[in-house]
């Protein structure tokens, strides 16, 4: 994204058509100078050319193999970067730029192209747009973008590594999307040449070497896909550059004597998330091959520790005979980009840190230890083992309070006082709600002047009274929308928040944030996750407030709003001196104190989000019961420390969630909201036919499009729900929070949400 999310800046001016195409790929040409100048500058032997994208890489693949799907229609002559756009983003009705004759809608069907379906790449809170194939897809060499960006690299004088994603990866991420169910695998055949023609065109070029992506590798895979692998990289071998097969983010297992063994020229491997597996490499991988060690961490921020890196790196350096290589574990898109501009973090925790750029000068130096030119380095080294040393003994990592109560933690402490049953009686009680209740995730509209005001009062542009009387007033407002619609259960609606789990870390004892500490999480949207360093704690109440005043605006019953231990475990860097589990329990006590300070301020439902316990998942399924264990736990712990008569909501999104249908129903949460509306309440039908058993609120309408859904659409999802779940159960809600959308369009399509609702329980009437 650049330092200063120039590129963000800038893709969003061109959608917005204030810069043409030129302007904005004057703009990556001038990053990718930029970053590979500081790989040099580094002292990198290679800089990487291939890992820049206007979007995602993966749709830069699509378009490199010709496989853009047909039902966009493309105009033979329309641009490479505006097809691309429509790819990724949709079109909303015929795209003159994009649009060609074979284009379906034309004039008369205004309604446009939905963008490629976006998912999480492997177990990172990175998007990457999923390729869509059926059983006769045709690949060719279709795009002259990765060419032209070796060029530019080498008139800048770089020594050059092109990077790949390879074809089993790319084959595996990919969707079948044809009308019969085919083998993705089959298409491998068809794929191949291709990629042999990208590599001969490399090699013409004058490249070296080429790193081929295979991270599948650290999954589990069906034998026909392993076995693939060594017949495929037969072929690609011939075409010319030598190869270096990259792995990341889990470890080989199974497949390392394969990845060993391939026919290339050299393996990458993640020595962070598997540094076990490092002697098994040396002692697999032929003598002749270049080892790559992925020895500092590109998923998380911490500085390297240089002693214990080489005592990994040094038996090796000893048993492979052939060249070592020093690289970041994986990508650095998954870190921010630099710790200048962090001035606002104190001196000693920045010293702890280390951002992309860091990390560059890192690799540098524990190059220079292992070839011994370590005099050389001897301030360096010393600096590094001192912030280490810091960060170890450092009295701001440990609380003792925050030990004792894990310690002391009662058994039954992650379960509710009685069983959902017995909490129900009670909650129907205290909460009169008519059959199928209707609510909202969560957030309301961030409209411009929400934005403007908490941006302002960050600067110290707006003083607090102020800011925080803007507040209460859209408070206020939403809260009097909301019961103009006819809605049941009420939301604040969360003006004053911006990405929850930064918004939580900045109020909990243990995080810290940063100015400047973008990811991109998606196209040109990004995240700034908060750094988990030390154990942690709510010394105060962070939403009580903000809930309290909503609450006495209003008769109706109005949720407090919060963020579950897993997310914000999820979303952060988190520490990596302890177990994540045990950090994660930390975040459910320090969670539970602010559920029970609600309860205590006559709030009567908390609902926790948990949109990321789907991501936390390993990679591999053997360690999957391990994980659910302790993160559905630590949900309970949350949620576990209010009364029978306190209702507690869940919330999921972003993921299917077919395969952990059980760990869900072991959070217990009274009810869950789930978005359901894309996939067309398939997994309303698995809910129902494995009978979960609390109640339940299926997303009624996709908010992640701007389209107004009518009440008869809704009303139609509706009863087939009702024919699934047990209508007593049953809550009627949009699939995720509305902050994303504007007033015209939310007020509207709750409208119909509710009179949807309304028909639906007078045909029940009698029934009910
Ligand atoms: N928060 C965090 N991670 C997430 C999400 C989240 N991961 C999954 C999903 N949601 C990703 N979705 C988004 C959606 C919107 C934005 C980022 C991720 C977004 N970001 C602003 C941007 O880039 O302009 C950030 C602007 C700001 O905060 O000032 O819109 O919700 N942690
Ligand atoms: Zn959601």
């Amino acid at each position: 994204m650049g330092a200063a999310r120039e590129l963000k800046f800038a893709l969003e001016r061109h959608w917005r058509g204030e810069i043409d195409a030129a302007a904005l790929q004057a703009v990556g040409a001038e990053l990718r100078a930029r970053h590979w100048q500081a790989q040099r500058d580094a002292g990198l032997g290679l800089v990487t050319v291939g890992d820049f994208a206007y979007y995602d890489h993966v749709a830069n693949h699509i378009q490199l193999l010709g496989c853009e799907p047909a039902r966009f229609g493309f105009a033979p002559g329309a641009p490479e970067l505006a097809r691309y756009f429509a790819l990724a983003r949709g079109t909303t009705g015929h795209d003159p730029q994009a649009c060609g004759a074979g284009c379906a809608h034309g004039h008369a069907a205004p309604e446009g192209h939905a963008a490629l379906e976006m998912t999480k790449w492997f177990d990172t809170n990175y998007h990457y747009l999923v390729p869509e194939l059926h059983a006769d897809t045709q690949f060719h060499l279709a795009s002259e973008r990765l060419f032209d960006e070796v060029r530019e690299a080498q008139a800048l004088g770089h020594a050059v590594k092109a990077q790949l994603v390879g074809p089993l990866t790319f084959l595996w991420l990919a969707k079948d999307k044809g009308d019969a169910p085919f083998d993705r695998l089959a298409l491998l055949e068809r794929l191949l040449p291709v990629y042999a023609q990208i590599l001969a065109c490399l090699k013409d070029l004058g490249v070296q070497w080429v790193q081929i992506d295979e991270p599948i590798l650290g999954l589990e895979l069906p034998a026909a896909w392993s076995q693939a692998f060594e017949p495929a990289y037969w072929q690609l071998g011939k075409a010319g550059p030598q190869v270096l097969l990259a792995t990341y983010f889990s470890p080989l297992q199974d497949n390392l004597r394969l990845a060993c063994q391939l026919p290339v020229a050299g393996l990458h491997v993640d020595a962070v998330r598997a540094p076990e597996e490092l002697t098994g490499v040396a002692d697999w991988l032929p003598g002749y091959k270049v080892l790559s060690v992925g020895i500092v961490d590109g998923r998380n921020i911490w500085r390297c520790d240089p002693d214990a890196a080489l005592a990994l790196l040094a038996p090796i350096a000893a048993k492979h005979p052939g060249p070592l290589w020093l690289a970041p574990s994986c990508s650095l898109l998954h870190v921010p980009q630099s710790l200048k501009g962090e001035e606002r973090l104190d001196g000693e925790l920045r010293s702890w840190l280390a951002f992309a750029e860091e990390k560059l000068h890192e690799l540098a130096l524990l190059a220079a230890l292992l070839d011994g030119s370590a005099q050389q380095q001897g301030p360096r080294l010393a600096a590094a083992r001192a912030v280490i040393a810091s960060r170890r003994a450092s009295a701001r990592v440990h609380r003792a309070d925050v030990a004792r109560r894990l310690a002391d933690a009662p058994a039954g402490a992650d379960q509710r006082r009685a069983p959902f049953a017995a909490r129900r009686l009670v909650q129907r009680t205290r909460l009169p709600l008519p059959l199928l209740p209707t609510t909202t995730i969560g957030s309301f509209p961030q409209t411009a002047q929400i934005r403007a005001a908490r941006a302002a009062h960050r600067r110290g542009q707006l003083p607090t009274q102020d800011y925080e009387a803007q507040m209460r007033a859209e408070i206020a407002d939403v809260v009097r929308r909301q019961e103009a619609l006819g809605l049941d259960v009420l939301v604040h609606g969360e003006a004053e928040r911006n990405d929850m789990v930064e918004y939580f870390g900045e109020q909990l004892a243990g995080f810290a944030f940063t100015a400047n500490g973008w990811v991109q999480s998606y196209g040109s949207r990004c995240v700034k996750p908060p750094i988990l360093y030390g154990d942690v704690a709510r010394d105060t109440p962070m939403t009580v407030a903000w809930t309290q005043y909503a609450q006495s605006l209003t008769d109706r019953p109005m949720k407090g709003m919060l963020t579950g231990p897993v997310t914000i475990l999820q979303w952060s860097f988190v520490r990596d001196d302890q177990p994540r589990s045990r950090t994660c329990e930390q975040i459910a006590w320090a969670i539970r104190d602010e559920v029970v300070d609600l309860e205590k301020a006559g709030i009567a439902i908390v609902q926790i989000d948990e949109p990321a316990i789907r991501e936390g998942l390993p990679l591999r399924r053997a360690q999957w019961q391990q994980y659910l264990a302790w993160a559905t736990r630590a949900f309970r712990i949350a949620a576990s420390g209010v009364g029978n008569g306190t209702q507690i909501h869940t919330h999921m999104c972003y993921s299917e969630f077919n395969d952990i249908l059980p760990a869900i129903a072991a959070l217990d949460a009274d009810v869950i909201t789930i978005e359901t509306s894309r996939s067309h309440m398939e997994l309303l039908t698995a809910f129902g036919d494995w009978r979960y058993p609390n109640e339940i609120g299926p997303g009624v309408y996709d908010i992640h499009s701007p389209r107004v859904p009518g009440e008869g659409e809704m009303l139609h999802l509706l009863r087939r729900a009702a024919q699934v779940v047990p209508v007593q159960h049953l809550w009627v809600n949009p699939d995720c929070g509305l902050k994303t959308r504007a007033w015209p369009e939310t007020e509207a399509a709750l409208r119909a949400m509710v009179q949807a609702t309304r028909q639906l329980r007078a045909e029940l009437a009698p029934a009910a």
